[in-house]
């Protein structure tokens, strides 16, 4: 493909990449062996004492294999378990040391290999992709002074404000003990319950019942490093920062009814589509950028900056673009690679540092531990994906699995007999210096008042939205609160989010059968249009068509086919069987759906093009498939024969065209840039 020979350069192998070339085993033409390197002469049939006999002990090969076999699996994560990962290259816009001496921001053109992994949070390893849930999104930067690893999420604030309470809030997010009931999903009363009871939860809800947490496409997605951290440049000035992912295709939502059905069509909906990109050579980009607050700044907003439920508006704090991340590869091995990355907001380099922030704080404490657990001791630093691309060199020894050998009699600091080395390096020799900030106060379990305000932002977020997106949140909040059993759960949800907008509340009551709760005055202060997707960057590319024809098609769409494939638009014909179909012409398409296989839930746009021979069951099937994407707000395209289909109020909606002219490929890309047409009237 075109595309991706332009981005040739971006696959030669990294340092990283190559690093990873010397674990590989490849068992082309390989002889068999065991884990001894003994060559194995068969392998289907155990060692028996005759041939109907019982199986023996000598049979160290059967033993091995089958004890390997009974230990392959390891704890999943106890959150983000679900995940797909990708390898990838940072490159920086820019030279940014006046405000960081973080080396892989200091010159332009700076290219950093890196481990990028997206998740979902509640569901366990095997659960759906398309699940309501906040998106992770953790890269590990393999930059020349170590790794440094910016673990975000898809949504800039997090439910709680202090990391003690993360085992709580985790424990009522997850399925509920007693029946392991719901998989993956906050719509049950444990979570309610929570939220109501800890109302700092109050934004992140807002950010969890909107389009944000059903996401098109991992590579549609904005991801924030949520807490405020520290950039410190060489002359040892501090800045705050927030991290921001910006998608170059645009940040897109499914709607809810889609996105449930996809879970059953094809759970591995995101794993797919990130997948299938990057083979294709349609690479996922995402620009990089910070929002920058002087260290005077501080007390400057009416919230606190060290508050994780609370973002920085935008439109007061610019956010300015300093790389592009390219995601360029897939991984050679599920396991070896997504499964054991360790990621952990604590590997920083020089250059990045932290504040008190007291959810990141607790943060600092988790990800080691969880490894340990995860990966079965403290040496999964080893594990090739896990390895900086720069040596290591400490006075840590032994432990499970080291791979390491390390010469030398002596193992501590200071020593005389190997004249102190490995030595630790000043800051002008690339030592890690930690920000020196000054911190006094008394030891105390309490947290300030400055965090108090939980619906001041949960109001902006909402006002900042349109209409539609309003609407989709508030039916996410009633099917969710409509899915709780508890009446004191429900009617704590209409309380907490009649403070944030009355139309919300309002529309939880009147689903569950309880009373409407009395209007409040609520004070809609500041709008931020950057938290609307709807003012979000829009394009074709990539955006998947589903072409629906039979045997006897018009020949015309062969090109039509063609042409929009050479645009970047990705088309899959479904037809009545797999392989070639022949149009009313000489030429022929492949079909690589069929009505069994294909669902417009799976694609962004439909376009029906029939054909001469169609039976029954392919009629039926071509107007299902229509009502659903036109239901979904997709664009739908129309063989003018096939036009009456739909009846005229329908064919008059937005996002409905009917081909009656030779060439349509700009209309039909111009609607697919616009992703859905949320004016259209479905029912
Ligand atoms: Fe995490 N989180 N987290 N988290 N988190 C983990 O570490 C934790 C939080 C995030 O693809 C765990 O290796 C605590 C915020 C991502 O491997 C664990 C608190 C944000 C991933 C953990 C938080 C995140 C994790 C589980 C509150 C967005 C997946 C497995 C103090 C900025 C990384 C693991 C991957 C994973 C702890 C809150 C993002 C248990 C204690 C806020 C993307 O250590």
């Amino acid at each position: 493909m075109d595309n991706k020979k332009a981005s040739k350069k971006d696959v030669d192998k990294n340092l990283k990449q190559k690093q990873l070339e010397n674990h590989k085993v490849i068992n082309d033409g390989e002889f068999m062996t065991t884990n001894q390197g003994l060559k194995v002469s068969e392998d289907e049939m155990s060692l028996k004492a005759g041939t109907r006999g019982p199986t023996i002990m000598d049979d160290f090969h059967f033993r091995e294999k089958m004890t390997h076999f009974d230990h392959e699996r390891i704890p999943e994560r106890i959150v983000h378990a679900r995940g797909q990962g990708a390898h990838g290259i940072f490159e920086s816009y820019q030279d940014l040391s006046e405000i960081t001496m973080a080396d892989f921001l200091s010159e332009k053109g700076k290219r950093t290999p890196l481990f990028c992994r997206f998740s979902t949070v509640a569901g366990s390893r095997g659960s759906a992709d398309t699940v309501r849930d906040a998106r992770g999104w953790a890269v590990k930067f393999y930059t020349q002074k170590g790794n440094y690893d910016l673990v975000s999420n898809n949504m800039p604030v997090f439910f709680i404000h202090d990391g003690i309470k993360f085992p709580d809030f985790v424990h009522a997010v997850k399925p509920e003990p007693h029946n392991e009931i719901p998989q993956a999903a906050s719509a049950h009363d444990t979570f309610w319950d929570f939220i109501t009871q800890n109302q700092e939860a109050a934004h992140m809800v807002m950010w969890a019942m909107s389009d944000r947490a059903i996401p098109r496409s991992l590579r549609m997605m904005e991801g924030f490093g949520v807490h405020t951290y520290r950039m410190v440049n060489k002359q040892g000035k501090s800045r705050f920062v927030k991290f921001h992912w910006k998608p170059l295709l645009g940040t897109h939502s499914l709607v809810w009814d889609e996105a449930q059905k996809i879970n059953g069509k094809n759970p591995d909906f995101h794993r797919q589509d990130l997948w299938d990109s990057i083979e294709m050579g349609n690479y996922p980009e995402y620009e990089l950028g910070i929002q920058i607050l002087e260290n005077e700044d501080e007390f400057k907003f009416d919230f606190d900056i060290l508050d994780a439920t609370k973002l920085w508006p935008e439109e007061l704090v610019p956010v300015k673009i300093i790389g592009k991340m390219i995601l360029n590869k897939n991984p050679d091995n599920f396991f070896a690679e997504t499964e054991q990355v360790a990621f952990h907001p604590g590997h920083v380099v020089p250059g990045i540092d932290f504040t008190n922030d007291p959810l990141l704080q607790g943060r600092l404490f988790s990800y080691t531990d969880t490894q340990l657990i995860r990966l079965g001791g403290p040496n999964f630093h080893e594990i090739p994906i896990n390895r900086p691309i720069v040596a290591i060199h400490n006075n840590q020894r032994d432990g499970y699995n080291r791979q390491d050998i390390n010469i030398g009699q002596t193992s501590y600091h200071r020593n005389g007999l190997n004249g102190n080395y490995p030595r630790t390096a000043s800051p002008e020799e690339g030592g890690y210096h930690h920000y020196e900030e000054k911190v006094e106060g008394y030891k105390i379990r309490a947290r300030s008042d400055s965090f108090d305000d939980h619906f001041t932002q949960a109001i902006m977020f909402y006002n900042s939205l349109s209409k539609p997106e309003q609407k989709h949140l508030r039916d996410a909040f009633s099917f969710e609160v409509s899915k709780c059993k508890s009446e004191m759960v429900q009617k704590n949800t209409i309380e907490m989010f009649n403070n944030v907008d009355h139309d919300i509340a309002r529309d939880i009551a009147m689903a569950v059968g309880l009373p409407v709760p009395k209007k409040k005055e609520i004070k809609v202060g500041l709008k931020s249009p950057a938290l609307s997707q709807e003012n979000t960057r829009k394009s074709y590319k990539t955006r998947k068509i589903m072409a629906i024809l039979s045997e006897g098609f018009d020949e015309k769409y062969v090109d039509l086919i063609k042409e929009l494939k050479s645009s970047g638009v990705q088309v899959e014909v479904l037809s009545t069987h797999l392989g070639e179909i022949k149009s009313s012409g000489e030429k022929t398409v492949k079909a690589e759906q069929t009505l069994l296989t294909g669902h417009p839930v799976l694609y962004d746009a439909l376009y029906v093009i029939g054909g001469k021979k169609q039976d029954k069951e392919f009629e039926s099937k071509t107007e299902e498939f229509l009502m659903e994407a036109f239901k979904h707000y997709k664009p739908v395209f129309l063989a003018k024969e096939k036009s009456s289909l739909f009846k005229k109020a329908k064919l008059g909606e937005p996002g409905v065209l009917v081909d009656d002219t030779e060439n349509n490929i700009e209309k039909i890309l111009e609607m697919l840039s616009n992703h859905r047409f949320w004016d259209r009237k479905i029912y």
